[in-house]
């Protein structure tokens, strides 16, 4: 058995030494993700975002022995792009759904920022892929919902849980600001706290006001209640899961989750782009000083930025010359 068919056979370590080669750009690990690409595109992808301690990695937790009461097959990705290494936070996640760790239906991974220059989205989306292949029937991807970033990571899922808690002031505000377009599905967690019940108000009559057409889908609230009451808990969890595959159901039928697929396609081509054209030339101004006399011209207002990169994108794009 190579590698691939481990993989494919759900092999945690090998799964887990290609997710690691990955992110340090080993060059045979991108051979290996071509290779598995035919393999995946079953699994439904879930992201689940929120503020910063919201209880996100408590709730996918929950999710992940609601998904296994249901024999499906999990696979969890939590990114941090906060975190400058794996570990921190993340580490937190790691112990947080430990009872999973001896699960042979759940791998959990973590992703940093580390190679940065919006690579995270990608690493991302390859790390799924890994996940796909494994044959996991669910997904769940993690990440804080506040930058660009975050948000063109939550673009790999066909479903997204917007976690949102009592006591956060303005929350409401900021998510309008864009948290607000890509839920899927609102959960209201910490029910335990003060303002649970206003912030299920506020955030009912802020979705009614929203304009949509008859057969759209329309973001259910679900209030999680909390994690202190065990037994609610996981109730409410399951009608998580529910509405979920609510979702899931409604973008068949409607046509929408070909769209999204579409736009993952789209997304996926452009990071991968971006790794074998805007990298390659990156790295050669640098490496061979150049940058450092642009950024001095630029610097000293002798030229623009708009003129290099276009004199730039003409040399490299004339020459077709990006290894
Ligand atoms: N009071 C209360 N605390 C909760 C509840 N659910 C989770 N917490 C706590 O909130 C804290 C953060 O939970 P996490 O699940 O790590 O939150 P997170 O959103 O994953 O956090 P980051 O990944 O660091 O952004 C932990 O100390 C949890 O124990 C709840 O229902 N009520
Ligand atoms: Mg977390």
């Amino acid at each position: 058995m190579d590698n691939t068919d481990k993989i494919r056979a759900g092999d945690v370590r090998s799964a887990s030494r290609l997710i690691r080669d990955m992110e340090d750009k080993l060059p045979h690990a991108r051979l290996r993700l071509k290779q598995l690409f035919a393999h995946t595109g079953q699994s439904f992808i879930i992201g689940i975002t929120g503020a910063p301690g919201a209880g996100k990695s408590t709730l996918t937790d929950a999710l992940i022995g609601a998904f296994r009461k249901h024999h499906k097959t999990v696979g969890v990705l939590a990114v941090d792009p906060t975190s400058p290494f794996s570990g921190g936070a993340i580490l937190g996640d790691r112990v947080r759904m430990l009872r999973h760790a001896e699960d042979e239906g759940v791998f959990i991974r973590s992703l940093a920022t580390r190679g940065a220059l919006g690579g995270l989205s990608q690493a991302a989306g390859d790390a799924i892929h890994v996940m796909e292949a494994m044959g996991k029937d669910v997904i769940i991807v993690e990440t804080v919902g506040i930058g660009q970033q975050e948000l063109d990571i939550i673009h790999h899922a066909h479903s997204v849980i917007v976690v949102l808690v009592p006591g956060m002031g303005d929350e409401i505000q900021t998510m309008k600001a864009g948290i607000m377009e890509i839920a899927d599905v609102f959960a209201v967690n910490k029910a335990d706290r003060p303002g649970a019940k206003q912030l299920q108000i506020e955030l009912a009559s802020l979705l009614s006001a929203s304009p949509l057409t008859a057969d759209a889908w329309r973001p259910p609230i679900v209030s999680i209640g909390n994690l202190y009451e065990p037994v609610g808990f996981a109730e409410k969890t399951t009608e998580l899961m529910q509405k979920l595959s609510d979702h899931r159901a409604h973008l068949v039928v409607s046509g929408q989750f070909s769209e999204r697929m579409e736009r993952k396609a789209l997304m996926e081509i452009s990071d991968a782009l971006r790794v074998c054209i805007l990298e390659p030339v990156l790295n050669r101004l640098v490496e061979s000083g150049e940058m450092k006399k642009i950024i001095d011209r630029v610097k000293n207002r002798e030229t623009d930025p708009y003129t290099e990169a276009e004199a730039v994108a003409h040399r490299f794009l004339r020459s077709g010359d990006m290894s």
